[in-house]
């Protein structure tokens, strides 16, 4: 396949947005770039990393899940994956998602754990983990892949949709912001917080548009554009939650996995809330958080944290940037 050029340029994110972030409680030292046009935040890891991650070759065989941050991912990963190894559902027990799927952008998104280098040694003793370990490791992978991103289509191969079954899962924004606050909250970065301030604070800088991979409407909008295309399926994390067994009926349909009534049934039992919690305290599946990375899983929570001026606040902003791109979600 032929190589593509990255379809924008990057900028350093201007010291007034940083200062705005640090004065709302963001104790995030690394520099951020954003892309032009899009004005997409990155860390300036990704910068070395961009045109391989850009260029990554998919296969017709891989399945690849894309979200924005927090919308679940892991849910949906567990998901797929057990779609997709039925018969080998006890692989579970044994390795994390992220020993049996790969996160595209797991190189530059936080500093590579111990476990993956290993592997990267093993498996590619002569590779050089600057160029990727996570991109070099999922390319050398001869079987069907799962594969993961939380980049926004923009950022992806152009031959990717074309090329393979995708899946996007979108959650209700309000709930994004619950999640991604709670989990920012507990996040450290080479062993220091991110994030120290209030829940209000923070959901101005999620409205903000400019922190580290957002703007989340923009990521909703480039795939729901696509929304018609053969290859893309759309889910809403909402739907997931009420109607569980419907969503996998269309996954079923979607990626052809040709499974009955009672395998699915297995797979959404294999991937429970309650199941994946009790694996992560087996074994962690994010180091870099303090307590677990199961925190509630429902929908709604906004209403729990949220005071009603900044429900208000919200609710402009939702009201505005959802009918430019016409798109509805659930609340609760
Ligand atoms: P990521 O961006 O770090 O990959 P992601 O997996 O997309 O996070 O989303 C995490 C959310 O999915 C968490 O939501 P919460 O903070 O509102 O609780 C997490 O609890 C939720 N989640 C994970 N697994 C499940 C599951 N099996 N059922 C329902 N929700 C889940």
């Amino acid at each position: 396949m032929s190589r593509h050029p990255l379809p924008v340029t990057f900028e350093e994110v201007p010291a007034e947005v940083v200062a705005r972030h640090s004065s709302r409680g963001f104790c995030y030292k690394k520099k951020m770039v954003r892309t032009v046009p899009g004005r997409f935040s990155l860390s300036e890891a990704y910068l070395k990393l961009a045109d391989a991650h850009y260029n990554f070759e998919f296969r017709s065989s891989d399945v690849v899940l894309l979200s924005y941050p927090k919308s679940g991912t892991t849910w949906a990963s567990e998901l797929l994956w057990a779609m997709m190894n039925i018969d080998h559902l006890d692989s579970m027990e044994k390795k994390n998602i992220h020993g049996r799927a790969f996160y595209l952008d797991k190189d530059f998104a936080h500093p590579i754990p111990e476990e993956d280098l290993i592997r990267f040694r093993q498996k590619l003793p002569d590779a050089k983990a600057e160029e990727g370990v996570i991109l070099q490791l999922a390319a050398a992978e001869k079987g069907p892949r799962l594969l993961w991103s939380h980049m926004p289509l923009l950022l992806l191969n152009p031959d990717m949709l074309n090329t393979c079954k995708v899946v996007y899962v979108a959650r209700n924004p309000k709930d994004v912001c619950v999640s991604a606050f709670h989990f920012i909250s507990k996040l450290r970065f080479e062993g220091l917080k991110v994030y120290q301030g209030e829940f209000s604070d923070f959901a101005e800088v999620f409205m903000d548009d400019s922190f580290m991979m957002m703007p989340y409407w923009e990521h909703i909008q480039q795939a729901w554009q696509q929304r018609d295309h053969e290859h893309l399926h759309i889910m809403f994390y909402e739907d997931m939650k009420k109607d569980l067994m419907g969503e996998l009926r269309k996954l079923n349909l979607h990626l052809m996995t040709g499974l009955t009534e009672q395998q699915l049934r297995q797979v959404s039992e294999a991937a429970s809330f309650d199941r994946l919690k009790s694996l992560e305290a087996k074994m962690p599946i994010f180091k870099a958080v303090d307590g677990s990375f199961f925190r509630k899983g429902q929908t709604g929570d906004w209403k729990n944290i949220a005071t009603s001026e900044l429900d208000i606040r919200m609710d402009r902003w939702i009201q505005e940037k959802s009918r430019m791109i016409g798109i509805t979600f659930q609340y609760s």
